[in-house]
């Protein structure tokens, strides 16, 4: 766990957007810009899957998105790569089963980080919990097409498993969330949502993610 406050962590994972370059219909640093403008609370960087930057192009783009995440005071995640994490002092890092373990991602970027997490079942949520994560990821809540080794939905039934066994820790929905369905994912018990699609495919990035904010706002 960090020496960050817990419910900053649960404050700020309300409207988590996650993207990377090869989600974008526009300028990456633009969608995050219109993004922001309209009430996101966190940002991952997800640069992962098809035409995704790699090396210097892929540590580029990570600088210039931090920069403006700065600039609002808007955390700054790094998907995966622990050692741009590092590099680039983000604000912390989420991992999933099949990424390094959380032990070992502690040790690396210390205790001054976020650490999230993404968890599938009771018996992940007690490892990763030993292993000092701050938040964790729960999903796909709803069907989802943008990963593509996803796993099968499963609604919100871990969230409330999760909570009816008394785990405090935040969590955050993931998969398949919209305004209209983001409202559900909350009342299971998420303290916020997060989405990749819902926002950065929208017409209007700015108004996808007002919606989004205020569908959330409204159900705590
Ligand atoms: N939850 C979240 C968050 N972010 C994520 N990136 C994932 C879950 C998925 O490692 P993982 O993590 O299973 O897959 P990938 O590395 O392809 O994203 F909680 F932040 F919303
Ligand atoms: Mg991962």
């Amino acid at each position: 766990m960090t020496i960050l406050n817990r419910n900053a962590v649960r404050e700020a994972l309300k409207v988590y957007f996650i993207m990377g370059s090869p989600n974008c219909m526009d300028q990456p640093t633009h969608v995050l810009r219109e993004a922001i403008e309209g009430g996101i609370t966190l940002f991952q960087f997800r640069e992962k899957g098809t035409a995704a930057l790699t090396g210097d192009k892929k540590i580029e783009l990570a600088k210039e998105l931090q920069k403006i995440c700065r600039e609002y005071q808007i955390p700054f995640i790094i998907n995966d790569d622990i050692e741009l994490a590092i590099a680039l002092h983000a604000d912390g890092v989420h991992i999933g089963q099949e990424d390094e373990p959380i032990e070992e991602v502690r040790k690396k970027i210390g205790f001054d980080k976020i650490i999230g997490v993404s968890v599938h079942s009771f018996d992940e949520a007690i490892s990763a919990l030993k292993g000092g994560a701050d938040y964790f990821g729960i999903g796909p809540v709803f069907p989802t097409t943008t990963k593509a080794d996803a796993k099968p939905s499963n609604g919100t039934k871990l969230i409330e498993e999760l909570r009816a066994r008394g785990l405090g820790i935040p969590i955050v929905g993931i998969g398949g969330i919209t305004a209209e369905n983001a409202g559900s994912v909350m009342r299971a018990g998420a303290d916020g949502v997060s989405v990749i699609t819902a926002i950065s495919h929208a017409e209007s990035v700015i108004e996808a993610a007002k919606n989004l904010s205020n569908s959330v706002i409204e159900s705590i």
